[in-house]
């Protein structure tokens, strides 16, 4: 591993909002894609910085101090991507209803739309009914819902029945992600699809718009 990318690491770790952008602007140069120093510096960062809440060394505060580390760095990260045609349909990201967690989605949401894909992200804590809302008045066939929050999981399940209740179940695809879901929870949920990273929400994505 290089050591820019675990100085990137140490940044997120260390709540260094102000060492942040230099430090991205250092991978960049160094040849690293914007997709290598989210998956290998900022999500391993943030990993870091859970595993210390959930030990009692990180309090809320540093959490809240660790999102905003991490926006700082995206704008960067975000300018370096390759803005992609938008031929290959839309997708509609939220995070679900309860839950305000924003960093996975975001990044989500650039790689989609680095990739081709028209992005419309509705926010965090987004209710069923405002998904489908949009889902119908937009025509989008794909929805990508993040849950980070063990306790608002339900919420996934809302979607997919509001989904059947408005019909349009055998149009859109919904695809989950975000720490606390699975392969398994997606099957139990009902909903098409499970992307572990924003890699693979961009691989599930893909295989949908070609018709696999
Ligand atoms: C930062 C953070 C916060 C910040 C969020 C800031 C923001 N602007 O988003 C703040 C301070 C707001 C916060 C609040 C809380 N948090 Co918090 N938070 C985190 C932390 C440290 C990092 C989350 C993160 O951004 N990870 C980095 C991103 C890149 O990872 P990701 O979201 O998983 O996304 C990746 C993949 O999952 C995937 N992905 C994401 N979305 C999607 C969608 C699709 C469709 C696909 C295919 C893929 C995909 O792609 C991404 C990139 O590869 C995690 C710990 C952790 N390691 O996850 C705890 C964590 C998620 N939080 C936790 C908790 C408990 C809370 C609070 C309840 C704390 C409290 N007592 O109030 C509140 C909840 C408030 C609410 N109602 O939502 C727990 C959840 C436990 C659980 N399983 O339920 C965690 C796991 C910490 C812990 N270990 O205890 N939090």
């Amino acid at each position: 591993m290089k050591e820019s990318i675990l100085a990137v690491r140490r940044a997120i770790d260390e709540l260094d909002i102000d060492g942040i952008g230099a430090l991205a602007v250092k991978c960049l140069e160094e040849g690293l894609s914007p997709e290598e120093i989210i998956q290998e510096g900022i999500s391993k960062g943030l990993e870091i910085v859970g595993r210390k809440f959930e030990e009692g060394e990180y309090f809320l505060a540093d959490l809240i101090m660790a999102g905003e580390v991490v926006k700082e760095a995206m704008p960067i990260l975000k300018e370096r991507m390759n803005p992609g045609g938008r031929g290959k349909g839309t997708v509609i990201l939220a995070t679900v209803a309860g839950d305000i967690h924003e960093i996975g989605k975001n990044i989500v949401g650039m790689i989609l739309s680095a990739n081709g894909f028209e992005v419309i992200d509705l926010g965090v804590d987004v209710p069923a009914q405002r998904i489908l809302d949009t889902a119908k008045s937009s025509g989008a066939r794909f929805i990508g819902l993040s849950a980070l929050l063990t306790t608002m999981v339900e919420s996934i399940r809302e979607v997919v029945s509001a989904a059947g209740a408005a019909g349009l179940r055998d149009r859109v695809k919904i695809v989950i992600g975000g720490a606390c879901t699975s392969m398994e929870l997606c099957k139990e949920m009902g909903a098409d699809a499970y992307g572990e990273t924003a890699i693979d929400a961009l691989r599930i994505f893909n295989d949908y718009a070609a018709g696999a």
